[in-house]
């Protein structure tokens, strides 16, 4: 009976996994589809952080101010007065729009979206609704907004202003960061004066200048609604939906959700049933920041995109000029990196949708769907050492396995237990990425390899965990080839860790887990709606196992099992594996 009950619980786990039938659209979705269409298949934009703040650039009176450099004049509380002094030293002589537009097109990049105003609410361009702007306010007089749209139309390449709806540290009126939890303004010269004042004299007729003058934005980039009403909220979005074709991000009031989900300096761990949009900082700061030497390798922004385009999302990712107009070199090099990765490999993401696999421990999977079968991009990262790559139950037929960058290169491949093995030659085409492409014929048919019972364990491999890091701070990440993957740098209480897997039957299941412990660590264990805690000892430099006890499952099906750090009792930890163990 056991027996049978499992049978079946694959059976439908299996079939559930095929893909699922299109279903009817309701004339709101064709409308919303026909709006994103340009930006689902663009897949990577340029964010653009420049104001005021790129004079101090993370300095104030020869100190180092702590913190994300746009942000200097909040964190150093500099008074309203002598922070708007910047403006006439700004005169960014090199600034030439042609240049980083060809720059981001170099990139690959389909769209650019630069700060219009940020939270010092010094505008970026010509502005007559406040003097406090580029050119009435800076030696520089140019209105680089504008050059930056004419540069755009003249290279074909999408525009979208940033605009600072809520907080404006200048005015008497807008919000700042604690205005929430009744916190004074810094600047105790700076008269309060009601919200609306702000919005009706300086929000509204702003967005209303930045949408009417710069032949038309194809986004709108809402941020930080701190403060934000309601009231508020409807006058701004009254002006923005006077521009039906323009897509807007979840940022203009809270409980509105726009266009598009904005996860900032992190991935999400799997795809969102929602448009989305990673907006990620190269080094830490989005202004620029002359001593932010934090820079993410190549390596590590390539596989970014690729894996945000496996979970179908789009990458912004950010560029601060510097108070000359120029784009950091570091920048620079690293954006050129990716452009030449995607001037090789630029079919397997512009346009293509979500994964259909669950894990692929090597690395990274994009689809394109056709008429007569779909085209499925292997984004290879870890080049398998004996030769074979295993692709996870895939079950349809195959007309061709090549190399993108080079087609007339082919693969020979063959199934065996279920998996499409791909014969893999001993040296790697592309160390950083390398993209196989398979031509599948009819219905796309994969088997999910969610972890689930065999021989009376689930196994949940460190590659298989989804990793929770908070948007700043340390981040834990997978290191090694399967199946000898280790989650390192779990130094951040906050980060959580956590697997999809599926309980063929209900019962005590004991865990075992293949841990580095080092000083004092509590971790909270989290299986389906059941929980423990466990007191880990310091393992020194070894990984040990450690059995925290029994959990019960109630019932069967996907369930999430989770592994989170007790608050103020964390130190670091290493994760190898863990191991569910049915014992009734
Ligand atoms: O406070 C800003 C920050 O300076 C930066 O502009 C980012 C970009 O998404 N948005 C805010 C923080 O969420």
């Amino acid at each position: 009976m056991r027996n049978l009950i499992v049978f079946l619980a694959i059976i439908f786990f299996v079939s559930s996994c095929f893909q699922p039938e299109k279903k009817e659209l309701i004339p709101e979705e064709i409308t919303q589809n026909k709006k994103m269409e340009w930006w689902r298949e663009a897949r990577f934009g340029m964010f653009i952080h420049w104001g005021l703040y790129a004079v101090p650039a993370g300095e104030w009176k020869g100190e180092r101010i702590p913190g994300i450099s746009e942000w200097i004049m909040l964190n150093a509380k500099i008074p309203v007065k002598e922070y708007e002094k910047l403006a006439e030293e700004f005169n960014p002589a090199n600034f030439n729009a042609e240049e980083w537009v060809k720059l981001a097109k170099y990139a690959g990049m389909k769209y650019i979206v630069i700060t219009s105003k940020h939270h010092d609410g010094f505008a970026m361009y010509h502005s007559l609704a406040s003097k406090y702007n580029i050119v009435d306010a800076t030696p520089f007089k140019r209105d680089p907004l504008k050059e930056l749209a004419d540069a755009c139309k003249k290279n074909e390449i999408r525009l979208g202003f940033y605009y600072s709806q809520a907080q404006d540290w200048h005015e008497p009126g807008g919000t700042y960061r604690d205005i929430e939890q009744g916190k004074s303004h810094w600047d105790p010269n700076l008269e309060r004066e009601p919200f609306m004042n702000y919005i009706d004299g300086k929000a509204v007729p702003q967005v209303k200048e930045i949408l009417e003058n710069y032949g038309g934005l194809d986004i709108l980039w809402w941020d930080t609604p701190i403060g934000m009403t309601e009231d508020a909220a409807l006058k701004l979005k009254a002006v923005a939906d006077e521009y039906p074709d323009m897509i807007q991000n979840n940022r203009l009031y809270r409980p509105w959700k726009g266009d598009f989900s904005t996860p900032e300096q992190h991935v999400p761990p799997t795809g969102l049933n929602y448009d989305w949009e990673v907006c990620m900082t190269m080094n830490t700061s989005w202004g620029y920041k002359w001593y932010d030497n934090n820079w993410k390798s190549s390596e590590t922004l390539i596989r970014m995109l690729v894996d945000i385009a496996s979970k179908g999302g789009n990458l912004l990712l950010n560029v601060g000029p510097d108070a000359l107009g120029q784009i950091p070199d570091s920048s620079v090099v690293r954006l050129q990196a990716m452009g030449q990765w995607l001037q090789r490999n630029s079919q397997s993401i512009y346009g293509t949708t979500a994964s259909p696999f669950f894990k692929l421990p090597w690395g990274r999977c994009t689809k394109r769907e056709h008429k007569n079968g779909t085209t499925l991009y292997f984004h290879v990262f870890n080049w398998p050492k004996d030769q074979i790559l295993r692709v996870p139950g895939l079950k349809s037929r195959i007309s061709d396995v090549y190399l993108v960058s080079n087609p007339g290169q082919k693969f020979a491949f063959k199934f065996e237990d279920g998996d499409l093995l791909i014969h893999a030659p001993s040296v790697t085409f592309d160390p950083v990425n390398t993209v196989i492409a398979v031509e599948t014929k009819g219905k796309l048919k994969v088997e999910s390899n969610m972890p689930t019972l065999k021989d009376g364990k689930i196994y949940l491999p460190a590659d298989f965990a989804d990793i929770h890091n908070p948007g700043y701070g340390s981040q834990a990440r997978v290191e090694g080839q399967s199946p000898k993957t280790v989650i390192k740098n779990w130094v951040d209480e906050r980060t959580k860790i956590e697997w999809m897997l599926n309980v063929p039957e209900p019962g005590k299941y004991k865990i075992n887990m293949y841990i580095k412990a080092a000083g004092e660590n509590i971790m909270n264990l989290k299986l389906g709606s059941e929980e423990i805690t466990e007191e880990l000892d310091d393992s020194g430099n070894e990984f040990v196992l450690v059995t925290p006890g029994e959990i019960d499952v109630k019932e069967s099906g996907n369930v999430t099992f989770s592994l989170s750090p007790e608050q103020g009792n964390w130190n670091e930890v290493e994760l190898h594996f863990v191991e569910l163990e049915l014992i009734n």
